[in-house]
């Protein structure tokens, strides 16, 4: 195995000092089921000394943080991106140890992180408010002013990418933050807040709360005295979330998964489109809120697809993250156990295995690896077909037509992206108004992370949007004043 990087600290960063909770939990390695360290267990004590200590750090008692103007702000974002870029290996080596993803994607992931603080660095000062024509004797204008403390409760599959895209946004916008990491995964969250203290940032104005979901971020979601709350995670818990934060009419954005098709016409340019359908399902294990999981085939080419998809399927190899394979593992043993159960159930049920990867030899024993497939001849409305399954699998269904396809990409409650394969330019359009969902690309899948394009689902993938400018703007709340200057 591969030397760890120095861990960060194992507390929780609460008014700008680390504090040591009255527990802790084990982290584990996904490669390996060890354990490589441990991390606060927070209870709701200490969400709630956070969640004071955000809102006296936003009325500008800790450190000044409220007469920090946009530009300030702006100032300090791009240094801390700067900074993110220097210990950029580090990060990265605690991001593949702690989640188990190949050491590329990890580093990708840090570049991302810090590409936000560099994005949302950039556009903090130039927000702003707009002027409305109104009756002669008025001027009108809008405010977009900070909500307050934002709650953000993050998963454990890109802890700092999450990280980036929530809090950079957060604070570009002005407000302070409580963040609760995932119990799973969340070693290089706690290496950027070791950072960003480093980088001179005021107490209380980013609180690192680590600990379970049903402690830590269940005190966090029903906090009174919280002003926004930005949830990612599974529908589930996203509803008992949204549900608590609703008791104190707190504002919230859920980013909830998906079930997103990629839909290939027989004029699709294969040789294109075929690594997006590998890289969409495989990245991070399909462990990807936005991973490819149905690939919608049109019948006069599914046999040479799904030919070429099983040779490239066959090749791919699983391993700890640190041999930087094709896929790592599932983060837990929890996870794999839900995968392998649905797997044999769909076996049960007659669908088809048509191809498989392999576990790379000398692959740690151990580890929770489940290795990618492709499932097909699955019958209409399958399980398979609708519910995430979180893990490197492909469920292909063929399509005749345009009007198939579409039923097919629209058959879940989910939807958050989908890639559309043609070369015909008004099928392209069409489509891309057809399909529910929050984001489409059009011969290409994902626009290689896209940090500047908004982000976000349609039903049960949720509502609100992260990334790009629109992120920005949904961590402020809007106010109208109107003049009356006679
Ligand atoms: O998610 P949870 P889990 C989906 C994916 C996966 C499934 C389960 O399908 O198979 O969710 O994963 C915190 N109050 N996604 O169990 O429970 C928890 O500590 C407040 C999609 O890991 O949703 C963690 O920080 N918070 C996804 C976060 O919620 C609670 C990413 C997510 O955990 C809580 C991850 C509670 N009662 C899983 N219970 C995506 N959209 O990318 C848990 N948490």
């Amino acid at each position: 195995m591969a030397a760890l990087p120095t861990l960060p600290r194992s507390q929780a960063l609460i008014g700008g000092d680390w504090v040591t909770t009255q527990a802790v939990i084990d982290v584990e390695a996904p490669a390996r089921g060890e354990a490589i360290a441990h991390i606060a267990r927070s209870q709701a004590s200490d969400v709630d000394e956070a969640v004071t200590a955000a809102s006296r750090a936003f009325a500008g008692e800790l450190g000044g943080w409220a007469g920090w103007n946009a530009r300030r702000r702006s100032e300090w974002l791009l240094a801390f991106a700067a900074a993110i870029e220097a210990d950029h290996e580090r990060l990265a080596a605690l991001e593949c140890a702690d989640t188990g993803k190949p050491m590329t994607q990890a580093r990708g992931d840090i570049t991302a992180c810090a590409r936000y603080f560099r994005f949302y660095g950039g556009a903090a000062d130039k927000l702003h408010g707009e002027t409305i024509p109104f009756e002669s004797d008025f001027a009108v204008l809008t405010l977009r002013e900070p909500y307050g403390v934002c709650a953000q409760i993050i998963p454990w599959n890109y802890p700092a990418q999450i990280f980036g895209r929530c809090v950079a946004a957060a604070l570009a916008a002005g407000n302070t933050v409580v963040l609760k990491p995932a119990e799973d995964a969340c070693l290089s969250v706690l290496r950027l807040a070791e950072l960003a203290l480093e980088q001179g940032l005021p107490p209380g104005v980013l609180n690192v709360v680590p600990g379970l979901g049903g402690e830590a971020g269940a005190a966090l979601a029903a906090h009174p005295a919280i002003d926004h709350l930005s949830f990612t995670g599974s529908p589930e818990t996203g509803t008992r979330v949204a549900q608590a934060a609703a008791e104190h009419h707190v504002p919230v954005t859920m980013e909830l998964g998906g079930k997103s098709p990629q839909l290939l016409f027989a004029d699709a340019d294969l040789e294109a489109a075929l690594p997006f359908v590998v890289r969409g399902i495989i990245q991070n294990a399909g462990q990807t809120c936005s991973a490819g999981s149905r690939l919608l085939v049109q019948r006069d080419i599914a046999d040479d697809v799904l030919g070429r998809l099983a040779e490239r399927f066959e090749t791919l190899r699983c391993d700890a993250g640190e041999a930087d394979a094709d896929c790592g593992p599932l983060i837990n043993a929890r996870q794999k156990a839900k995968l392998e159960a649905r797997l044999e159930a769909a076996r049960d049920d007659g669908i088809r295995t048509l191809a498989r990867g392999r576990l790379a030899e000398g692959a740690p024993a151990g580890g929770h690896f489940v290795v990618p497939q492709v499932l097909s001849d699955i019958p209409e409305g399958h399980e398979v077909l609708r519910e995430e399954l979180f893990g490197p699998v492909l469920a292909v269904q063929v399509f005749s037509d345009e009007a198939e396809a579409l039923a097919q990409a629209n058959g879940t409650d989910f939807g958050l992206c989908a890639g559309i394969w043609t070369r015909d330019g008004g099928r392209q359009l069409r489509l891309a108004k057809g399909v529910r969902s929050g984001q489409v690309f059009v011969n290409n899948y994902g626009a290689a992370g896209g940090i500047e394009l908004p982000f976000g689902g349609v039903g049960r993938s949720g509502h609100g949007r992260e990334k790009g400018f629109e992120g920005l703007k949904s961590y402020t709340r809007l106010k109208t004043v109107a003049i009356r200057h006679g």
